[in-house]
């Protein structure tokens, strides 16, 4: 297949381009790079030393076996995406190039506008020129588990079936995204759907949850190819900022009680799911989401595990709950379907003890570089 990933020098798009690509898919990465310049903007730095987007392309040339590409593109840019689309012609385009952190689009005023214009104009873009240029393409979008917030009832994958005063319809279920950020992607979400019954467009919105590891089989193939390991209050996640934290033996944040429960998700299983949507692609006119994660775990339950692989790596961890600075329910239900990826061939990894302990020898080896001062929470969304 000929496969475009955007956001292709992410922490996600990175390996999925390499991964497709060993597979013997042609691929071309698009991506303006923006990312690093928010590392610059907040004075914040990826722990594994990343090449730049031309060396690691450069390099993986040498491993690839069909044509790998790259596009230095902004989304938002219409007529640079559409040539690139143009010229590129792809079976399938993943989608991740958007303002992925919920703290950064908590700043202020301008970051919430800057990431939902980011985000909504660089899909909007992308689904126009799909109509336009290849109308039987299949949208492979990255969205959020996030946008469903957490309701008081069983989460389903994308649609609820409801009986109201007699009737009974299936419809898209109900949104409570959490952040600004989260925000975005319900938008995007509504966007996709209605381009797909309008245009007869043909997508599927992976609701994604939180991604822990760092690097895959194919990052690990030389230096050039490292991914990039966030552990920063505004792009570090939770699990992988844990890690971090025991190896720079600074307490584990815990933000409030710690019973926020998540859908967390392996950066190896991220990769293939991608492989299994695009090669089980959504019909015509089909708006399809999948639930893409694989294990739900709760923050303070994650803590209290790093705590303990910790200890048998002779490190005393603490775990800090501080006084949570995003409004969110603290102990809540959850329980949310994830059946589809796997009846479509996903078998996971689920997380263990060796993962963790390989993330917090990783971060170990970098003690020199991890900046203290990016750890505890500044931005808070009251
Ligand atoms: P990332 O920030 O590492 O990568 C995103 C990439 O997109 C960056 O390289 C950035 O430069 C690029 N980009 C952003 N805006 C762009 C634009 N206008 N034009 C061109 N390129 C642009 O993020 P990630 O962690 O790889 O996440 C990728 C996608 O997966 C996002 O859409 C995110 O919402 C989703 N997702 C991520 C996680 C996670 O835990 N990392 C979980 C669920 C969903
Ligand atoms: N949390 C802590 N301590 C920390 C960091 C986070 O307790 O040090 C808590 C947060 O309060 C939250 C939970 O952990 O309740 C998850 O936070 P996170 O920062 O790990 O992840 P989140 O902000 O939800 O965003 C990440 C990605 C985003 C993606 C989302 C998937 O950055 O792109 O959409 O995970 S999901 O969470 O399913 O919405």
């Amino acid at each position: 297949m000929r496969i475009l990933i955007t956001g292709g020098d992410g922490f996600c798009g990175w390996p999925t381009a390499l991964y497709l690509s060993r597979k013997g898919h042609d691929i071309a990465i698009l991506d303006n790079q923006i990312r690093r310049d928010w590392d610059r903007e907040l004075g914040i730095a990826s722990l594994t030393p990343i090449a730049s987007m031309d060396e690691r392309v450069h390099e993986w040339q040498k491993y690839a076996k069909g044509a790998f590409e790259a596009y230095h593109v902004d989304m938002r840019d219409y007529d640079a995406l559409a040539h690139a689309v143009a010229q590129f012609v792809p079976d399938a385009i993943v989608h991740f190039a958007e303002q992925r952190s919920a703290p950064y689009s908590m700043i202020d005023r301008e970051h919430a506008v800057f990431t939902q214009t980011n985000n909504i104009v660089g899909t909007l873009n992308l689904l126009y020129i799909m109509k336009e240029v290849v109308p039987d393409c299949h949208l492979i979008k990255l969205g959020t588990m996030g946008e469903y917030g957490t309701p008081n009832i069983d989460i389903e994958e994308g649609y609820l079936t409801i009986e109201y005063k007699g009737r009974q319809d299936t419809l898209p279920y109900p949104k409570q995204p959490p952040s600004m950020y989260h925000l975005s992607k319900v938008h995007d979400s509504h966007n996709i759907m209605f381009s797909c019954r309008a245009w007869n467009l043909r997508a599927t919105d992976l609701n994604q949850g939180v991604v822990y590891g760092v690097q895959t089989d194919e990052t690990r193939m030389h230096p050039l190819l490292s991914n990039r390991f966030d552990y920063d209050q505004i792009f570090g996640t939770a699990l992988n900022r844990f890690c971090v934290e025991a190896a720079a033996s600074h307490p584990l944040t815990v933000y409030g009680a710690g019973g926020q429960t998540r859908g967390f998700i392996n950066l190896q299983d991220t990769v293939r799911c991608i492989e299994i949507a695009a090669l089980n692609p959504a019909s015509r006119g089909e708006f399809r989401v999948f639930n893409q994660f694989t294990e739900e775990f709760s923050v303070a339950a994650l803590a209290q595990r790093v705590q303990r692989v910790s200890a048998d790596l002779g490190i005393q961890a603490e775990i800090l709950h501080l006084q949570n600075p995003r409004v969110e329910a603290e102990q809540h239900y959850y329980h949310a379907a994830h059946t589809k990826l796997l009846e479509l061939g996903l078998t996971p990894h689920l997380l263990s003890d060796q993962t963790i302990r390989e993330m917090i020898e990783s971060a170990r080896m970098h003690k020199e570089e991890i900046q203290l001062d990016t750890i505890m929470p500044t931005v808070t969304w009251s």
